[in-house]
């Protein structure tokens, strides 16, 4: 990625060579480009600014400026668009999912407004050169955006591909599930009276995954209600049978639990994450499908099916963000209760390495069958029925 920087205080994004997008460099991820843009000045003063037609307030930035930056930085020519950021507080705010967006790109241009904002003709013609985004770090006035700029490029160099050592670091932080972070410990077990919660010292991870969420959860209810989809708070929820029109959901939630999947078996060799919405219909067609609401969203899903006095069970799937509310062991049941007449056992699939759905369905009375045949990688479950 190539991040180039227009600034009347270049002084002001030294940070850039340190720490995180210095070690970028040194990998050979990122390469930096700081511009004075008084450089593309023609007066003796170097002026950037002048007064608002219209009259009102403060300065705004003239546009010639900035026009020659854009011809000397050659946007718009060649191949590979750049995508030119302004930061201004009137701009889109700046998320986590707006950041991972623009880590995809190949080439970022930062233009920091300073004073009343840019001459709006500048944003203009720059959308004929690239893509334009105007990004506001939050809701408060800095005086200019040369401190925007650095968050920006920090929030997204972190998430280049072979930056971060460790992926499952990146998933599991603050606003990646879109949760807060739930509180963190380390040594010693008591420091000053105060103690460690004991749960992260009971060594049980089914416990301390439960505690954790319902950390996060909190925080998150109380300082971001925003954040918080009326599902996670809904204490009811139903199983109805689903209907063509779950279909686009249930292919959304079939992709976001299955990815689950695909991490424990490292493996994409798995149909449901290739399936279009087609194949989703198909599937209503052919099998019993039931779904849950919460709060009007789809977070649950299960299939059965007959096949002579096999109850063949597939497609059990909770939204990662609702898992370890019983709504698993809820839907299994269900789908046992409606087995067709003839059923004698019930029978599912599972990834050979899902150690978590190994556990729901050993608890739920399934039992390993290795006798019985299964595609690569995954493994059959049985249970008869009483
Ligand atoms: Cl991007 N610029 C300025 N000047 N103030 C801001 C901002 C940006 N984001 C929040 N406040």
């Amino acid at each position: 990625m190539r991040l180039d920087y227009l600034t009347i205080f270049p002084d002001y994004l030294d940070p850039l060579q340190l720490s995180l997008p210095g070690k970028a460099i040194e990998k050979g991820l990122l390469e930096l480009h700081v511009h004075d843009l008084r450089q593309w000045t023609h007066d003796r003063h170097h002026t950037v600014d002048d007064t608002p037609y219209g009259g009102g307030a403060g300065m705004v930035m003239k546009p010639e400026p900035f026009g020659e930056a854009f011809e000397a930085l050659a946007l718009g020519e060649g191949e590979g668009e750049a995508t030119i950021l302004f930061t201004t507080p009137s701009g889109e705010p700046l998320t986590q999912s707006l950041a991972r967006e623009l880590s995809t790109r190949e080439r970022l241009v930062f233009a920091c407004g300073r004073y009343e904002g840019i001459d709006q003709r500048v944003l203009d013609h720059a959308g004929t050169l690239g893509e334009v985004r105007e990004i506001s770090l939050g809701d408060y006035v800095l005086n200019g955006g040369e401190v925007a700029a650095l968050a920006i490029t920090e929030a997204v160099v972190r998430l280049l591909p072979g930056f971060m050592g460790n992926a499952a670091s990146l998933v599991e932080e603050s606003h990646e599930d879109g949760l807060l972070e739930y509180p963190v410990y380390t040594k010693p077990a008591t420091w000053r009276d105060r103690e460690v919660p004991a749960v992260l010292l009971s060594g049980d991870h089914g416990r301390i995954a439960a505690w954790r969420h319902e950390q996060a959860l909190r925080r998150t209810a109380e300082r971001r209600p925003d954040l918080i989809h009326a599902s996670q708070g809904a204490s009811e929820w139903e199983i109805v049978p689903a209907v063509r029109a779950d279909a686009p959901e249930l292919l959304t939630l079939q992709l976001a639990c299955w990815v689950q999947e695909a991490l424990d078996n490292d493996t994409l060799d798995i149909p449901a994450l290739h399936e279009s919405l087609d194949d989703v219909l198909a599937h209503l067609e052919a099998w019993d499908v039931y779904v849950v609401r919460a709060a009007g969203r789809l977070v649950g899903s299960v299939s059965g099916h007959a096949e002579g006095d096999l109850w063949s069970i597939g497609r059990l799937m909770v939204a990662p963000d609702q898992q370890g509310r019983g709504m698993g062991r809820a839907l299994l049941a269900h789908i046992e209760s409606v087995a067709a007449p003839a059923t004698t056992t019930y029978g599912l699939f599972t990834g050979e390495r899902s150690a978590r759905n190994h556990r729901i369905y050993k608890k739920a009375g399934y039992r390993l069958r290795g006798d019985l045949a299964a595609a690569p990688g995954a493994v059959t479950l049985t249970k008869r029925r009483r």
